[in-house]
């Protein structure tokens, strides 16, 4: 196959493309591990992991080889029959992660967007809820997706502008404050609360210790569902199976996606148990692709290399390491003026303002340096390697980020 360079790629993004992104100026070609590379050949480490869909690392061979294997025999049949594979990876996961039920899908959102119809259903046949007067709680500075729900539960401007009207029954409430939820869900309509552990896309905010207790505590007492969207801090990326297994916080319906497949397609599942699960009839909810089985065996073994290559302890160590590190730079450079996170979902706060470039121009020398991150929010960078570095890796990238800083002019 004729080898495209990386100008005329952007070229030709540039003029066929819809322009709903502003990627780093850097085209990849070929990944292995923490490794990319572009056009030309550059070698980088990801720092990024398509935000935390490669923890394992780019083309795992193992996940590469269940695709490969399973694409040449037999990729969708839809769900109007079975499939070999489903019944198969279904009890596997519910095993793993310790639901009754789980219902795949395909993308992070329709994750959400099922988690939401399960517990509006819920909310009607368990809890007694007049109908469509359901109510779901977000969290302000919430992320999971694009859909026109998903924006509608947005604080984000960006995320919402221009695309109303906008979906009812949805409130928002500060993260990370309990007061304001126990508030909330004293209203009998509420069906659910809805919040990521750590919110990823707001920035990496870690939320205060015992929040997530809090609110499993607070939705016990309310009869309220608890949603975890653990889309991105889910599958050994914080450190643990779940950012959820930090505290005694087992969500009532757990979303996941992106890492499930290790990066290979898009694999996405929502667990709960049966009172929960048996609320959707045949015929009321999925999709065409939904628990295909090239996804039920890419996730399978995306699930098995994460025991297997013990990545959440190492996420749980190098991220130590990682932090520590960071916390060295911030003492030398007043650019850096914050550094949060767990595991190996990190980011560091610049010290400039929002609308600045200085985190972007910042990402520019770092892959100039040989090194992808990218900015989110304008002024903090996130870091999230695959969970397969290892702690020379680690190092030499810690290098490269604390040089790039202490030597940037702006
Ligand atoms: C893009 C952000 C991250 C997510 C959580 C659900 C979803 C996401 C916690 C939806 C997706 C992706 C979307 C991707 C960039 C990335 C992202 F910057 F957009 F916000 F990670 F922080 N829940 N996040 O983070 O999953 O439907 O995308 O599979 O839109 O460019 P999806």
């Amino acid at each position: 196959m004729k080898k495209i360079d990386s100008k005329t790629s952007i070229n030709l993004e540039n003029k066929y493309g819809a322009h709903n992104y502003h990627p780093l100026p850097v085209v990849l070609d070929r990944g292995e591990g923490v490794y990319l590379w572009d056009c030309e050949g550059k070698k980088y480490y990801d720092f990024l992991s398509a935000y935390s869909a490669v923890n394992q690392g780019h083309c795992h061979p193992k996940i590469i080889a269940a695709l490969v294997e399973q694409a040449s025999k037999l990729t969708l049949t839809s769900r109007a029959f079975f499939n070999s594979q489903l019944g198969v990876y279904e009890e596997f996961i519910c095993d793993f992660f310790g639901y009754d039920k789980v219902l795949p899908m395909n993308t992070g959102v329709e994750g959400g967007e099922t988690a939401n119809k399960l517990a509006r259903k819920w909310g009607y046949l368990k809890k007694g809820i007049p109908n469509n007067e359901a109510r779901i709680i977000f969290a302000k500075g919430n992320f999971w997706g694009r859909t026109l729900a998903a924006i509608s539960s947005s604080d984000d401007p960006v995320s919402y502008e221009g695309f109303g009207p906008y979906m009812p029954g949805y409130d928002l409430i500060p993260y990370n404050d309990l007061d304001a939820l126990a508030k909330e869900l004293k209203d009998p309509n509420v069906a659910a609360f809805m919040v990521e552990p750590i919110q990823g896309e707001a920035g990496v905010v870690v939320p205060d210790e015992g929040y997530l207790a809090g609110v499993r505590k607070l939705c016990t007492e309310n009869n309220v569902l608890f949603i975890a969207d653990e889309v991105q801090t889910g599958i050994a990326r914080t450190g643990k199976m779940l950012a959820t297994d930090y505290e005694d916080a087992r969500p009532d319906i757990l979303i996941l996606g992106k890492a499930l497949s290790g990066g290979v397609l898009p694999v996405s599942a929502v667990l709960a148990d049966d009172e929960v699960m048996m609320c959707i009839k045949p015929g009321e909810h999925g999709s065409t692709f939904g628990g295909n089985p090239m996804a039920c065996v890419v996730a399978k073994a995306a699930l098995e290399v994460v025991k297997e290559e013990g990545l959440e302890n190492n996420a749980l160590e190098l991220g130590e390491v990682f932090r520590s590190e960071m916390r060295k730079l911030a003492s030398k450079s007043d650019l850096v003026n914050g550094v949060r996170g767990k595991g190996l979902l990190n980011a560091i706060l610049i010290n400039d303002t929002e609308d600045s470039s200085t985190a972007w121009d910042l990402c520019i020398k770092m892959k100039e340096n040989g090194l992808l991150a990218k900015p989110t929010h304008g002024n903090i960078i996130r870091f999230a390697p695959p969970l397969v570095i290892n702690k020379e890796q680690l190092m030499k990238c810690v290098e490269i980020i604390s040089s790039t800083i202490i030597n940037f002019k702006k």
